[in-house]
């Protein structure tokens, strides 16, 4: 089951402009910048008060990439949803049950060694639902 909201995705073209607008307007912190080869993104975590809420903010490294992709058809914006799950493999085997299609086979790595998985948006909703298992 999903323990709670684990960060909202939103991709953006420039990663530093966006950092700067979130931490001058909307006054949260950059908690956390990271480069995921794999996934084509840089990233930053911003944490939104301090009852750890985050969001997170995604901007391409190739324009092949995902949110080159996403950005080239729908502009910058909300991406994804992720929510914290404990045990990944068996969140996966539950929603399966369900008829809903993961994007991998086995979880990839995520932000700071995190294990995560998606679930295809046309089969929540039209939303693109992350799975994240913390690293421990
Ligand atoms: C595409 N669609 C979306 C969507 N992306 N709907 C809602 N939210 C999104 N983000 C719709 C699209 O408009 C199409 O609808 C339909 O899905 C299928 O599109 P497609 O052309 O077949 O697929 P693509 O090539 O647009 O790819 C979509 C998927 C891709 C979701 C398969 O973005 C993907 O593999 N995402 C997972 C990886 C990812 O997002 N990585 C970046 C974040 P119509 O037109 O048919 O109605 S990395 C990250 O989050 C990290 C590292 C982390 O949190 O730790």
């Amino acid at each position: 089951k999903a323990l709670r909201i684990d960060h909202v995705g939103i991709a953006v073209p420039d990663l530093d402009a966006a950092i700067i607008f979130y931490e001058n307007v909307f006054g949260m912190r950059c908690v956390h910048r990271e480069t995921n080869d794999e996934q084509g993104v840089r990233e930053a975590m911003l944490a939104v008060g301090e009852g750890g809420d985050r969001l997170q903010l995604l901007a391409p490294l190739r324009p092949d990439s995902a949110i080159a992709k996403f950005l080239d058809r729908s502009g910058p914006g909300v991406q994804q949803l992720a929510y914290t799950v404990a045990n990944i493999d068996e969140t996966s085997a539950t929603l399966r049950s369900h008829g809903l299609r993961l994007l991998y086979d086995q979880p990839k790595r995520g932000t700071a060694d995190s294990r995560i998985n998606f679930v295809h948006p046309k089969d929540a909703g039209g939303v693109l639902v992350e799975l994240v298992e913390p690293a421990r």
